[in-house]
């Protein structure tokens, strides 16, 4: 510290604002002689003892995790691999490497050139996503028959709450998870390893420990899970990551979980409750014990990549290859929607999303294909690199009864040319229909509201046919950049809830929709999420459980996952930061009168943008913290 800084207090007295311990100053007129301190120690242990009655052991949980699973899988298909150190991914990047290369030192997200250099006659295999997900298929028909509402976070990890199956089969949880277990390796020819636990934090701590091809139970007794995390470091847990690690490490000297209840005062200080509520379960190795409500799946779509071609029946058969599939998808998973979503990447990568929202719920390749190639032809000629479907606004199969309409769009639709005409228009109505084969379809208007159309001397018959069939198309047109874009494909621009508003681009449609317009509210916050996550860094759960970055999804009730995911990102922006700031300072040095805009760096106040103030000081000390790393 600089001399015109000043010395530090010793007693904090006269310069409070000098020592970490701020957070308990009288700064409040009027507060002057109250201990904030022993204040805040109340509260903690206040809260601490709320958290501890809240502790429930009556559920077991398993969490089971794959191992070695892209290098295990690999092997398995080529027999010749076993036993050789083995790298699943690429000279850039290891994905995965065999247990016999992670003796080397070859990891999991290691440029494979280092690889080669710990471990010479390290083996290379790509990979291969599709026999991934075969496999994980197979496990998860074994998780099932344990677990009918398992939650699986990845390929290759599945959280189950065996408390029934113990229960009805009178089994203990470790003799569930050594069936488990061997079930897996039956029906996969793959090893995993299991944790069992009163709670699904620890029990993923506890998979972990005799990895590989292991278990490790922790009884359900309270005494038991209190030994188990008093010595447990933190990055073992779930949801803290490498940031909150350093953050908590080098602010508050927390390494262990116990040393969170011995900071408890300073985490309530310092943090919001969320935030604090959390570090003070870690602590007293509380973890979720409910199974998160079954979330209802908001879209399914498929896209394929391809040479770019401006060859229009190519791009048909392309675009009935997708219809296929999605309607395969649907079909799987009793599955109709409403809205079908036609993503574009032209050959010059810019992207283009067209929806149509239908009256009716659809499912078949036909019906899809209908109104996908209705959309596709108002876009041509183009050249195209990538197509993609989606559908949304899903509704389960059993519970519908809304399908007698549906024959009459569907002759309307196939009775229609293709003179269809979306340019230009934010919400089409279509006015005037022959109701004749071949008859024409014009589209005249571009209203804002929807509803009967009252002037066009249709017959009644026709008004019928308009109030029940009509179709609202939402041309998006627009270039989103690459956060844009990935956020609306997780999550779809849902037409028929923006209540005709005119969309000019996503911020505005944010904008323009308020609350009483949307059926669902989750759809203004994803809507909302969609807006914000423009700007990369700014992570957001886009309905409480997608990532806005990466599309990654974590259910409800995954509090602690979605921190290190969050942790993740955070990481990765400070990182990008950092590399821009190094970048601009060589810039300058070397080009001095050229501005180094080019680089696109990552603003420095989003790491101070997020909502919960509290945050911001921490936020902006550990930003500092990772520079001097
Ligand atoms: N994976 C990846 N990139 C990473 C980490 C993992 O692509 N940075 C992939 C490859 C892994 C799979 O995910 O096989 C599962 O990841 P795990 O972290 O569970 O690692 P493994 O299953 O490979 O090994 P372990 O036995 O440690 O679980
Ligand atoms: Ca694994
Ligand atoms: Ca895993």
């Amino acid at each position: 510290m600089s001399a015109a800084a000043g010395t530090p207090a010793e007693d904090g007295g006269d310069r409070p604002w000098q020592s970490y311990h701020t957070a308990y100053t009288n700064a409040k007129a009027g507060m002057e002689g109250v201990d904030k301190e022993k204040v805040q120690k109340k509260v903690a242990e206040k809260k601490m003892l709320e958290l501890e009655a809240s502790r429930d052991l009556s559920k077991i949980w398993l969490h089971t995790d794959m191992d070695a699973f892209y290098a295990a899988v690999e092997t398995l298909e080529d027999p010749s691999l076993k036993g050789k150190p083995l790298a699943v991914g690429s000279m850039s990047m290891v994905a995965t490497a065999s247990y016999e290369a992670r003796k080397f030192g070859v990891r999991a997200a290691m440029p494979g050139f280092i690889g080669c250099k710990l471990c010479p006659g390290l083996v290379f295999v790509r990979p291969n996503f599709e026999r991934y997900t075969h496999y994980s298929e197979l496990t998860r028909k074994v998780f099932q028959r344990y677990d009918p509402n398992f939650i699986a976070t990845s390929l290759d990890e599945a959280y189950l709450n065996i408390t029934n199956v113990c229960a009805e089969r009178g089994m203990t949880g470790e003799e569930v998870a050594t069936e488990l277990r061997a079930a897996i390796h039956q029906e996969t020819g793959l090893t995993c390893s299991a944790g069992v636990a009163p709670n699904r934090m620890i029990a993923k701590v506890c998979s972990d420990i005799n990895k590989p091809n292991g278990q490790f139970i922790l009884p359900n007794d309270r005494e038991a899970v209190w030994t188990f995390v008093s010595t447990l470091p933190i990055r073992k847990i779930g949801g803290i990551g490498k940031v909150t690690e350093q953050m908590l490490r080098q602010v508050l000297g927390i390494s262990t979980c116990q040393e969170m209840l011995q900071k408890a005062a300073f985490l309530c200080a310092l943090f919001s409750e969320c935030s604090a509520d959390f570090f003070l379960s870690v602590g007293l190795g509380l973890g979720g014990t409910e199974t998160p409500e079954q979330r209802q799946r908001k879209s399914i779509s498929c896209e394929r990549t391809f040479t770019a071609t401006n060859d229009s029946s190519l791009l048909f058969e392309k675009l009935a290859n997708l219809a296929e599939n999605l309607m395969d998808d649907l079909q799987k998973e009793g599955l109709k929607g409403k809205t079908l979503t036609l993503k574009l990447k032209t050959a010059d990568f810019e992207v283009r999303t067209r929806a149509v929202t239908t009256r009716g719920y659809i499912n078949s390749k036909e019906d899809i294909l209908i109104y996908a190639t209705k959309l596709l032809k108002a876009e041509m000629p183009l050249s195209l690199r990538l197509m993609g479907l989606r559908m949304s606004q899903l509704h389960d199969e059993k519970d519908d009864s809304s399908t007698s309409t549906q024959k009459t769009i569907d002759i309307f639709f196939r009775s229609s040319n293709s003179n269809l005409n979306v340019n230009g228009a934010n919400v089409q109505r279509i006015t005037n229909i022959s109701g004749q084969d071949n008859g024409p379809i014009s589209v005249t208007t571009k209203d804002d509201c929807l509803g009967p159309d009252t002037g066009t001397g249709a017959s009644t018959d026709q008004q019928d046919f308009f109030v029940h069939d009509e179709s609202i198309f939402i041309p998006e047109q627009r270039n989103l950049g690459k956060y844009n874009n990935e956020a609306v494909l997780s999550n779809p621009v849902i037409s028929d809830c923006l209540g005709g508003a005119k969309i000019d681009d996503v911020t505005t449609s944010a904008k323009v929709m308020n609350a009483e317009n949307l059926d669902d509210v989750g759809q203004l916050i994803s809507h909302e999420a969609t807006a914000s996550s423009s700007k990369p860094g700014q992570q957001l759960w886009i309905d409480g459980f997608i990532c806005s970055i990466c599309g990654f999804e974590l259910p409800p009730g995954f509090e602690e996952e979605r921190q290190e995911h969050s942790d993740f990102h955070l990481a990765e922006s400070l990182q990008q930061e950092e590399t821009v700031d190094s970048k601009r300072s060589i810039c300058s040095e070397r080009l001095a009168e050229k501005p180094c805009s080019t680089t696109t760096p990552t603003p420095k106040k989003k790491l101070k943008s997020s909502k919960e103030g509290k945050h911001i000081p921490i936020d902006a000390f550990f930003a500092k913290c990772n520079k001097n790393l």
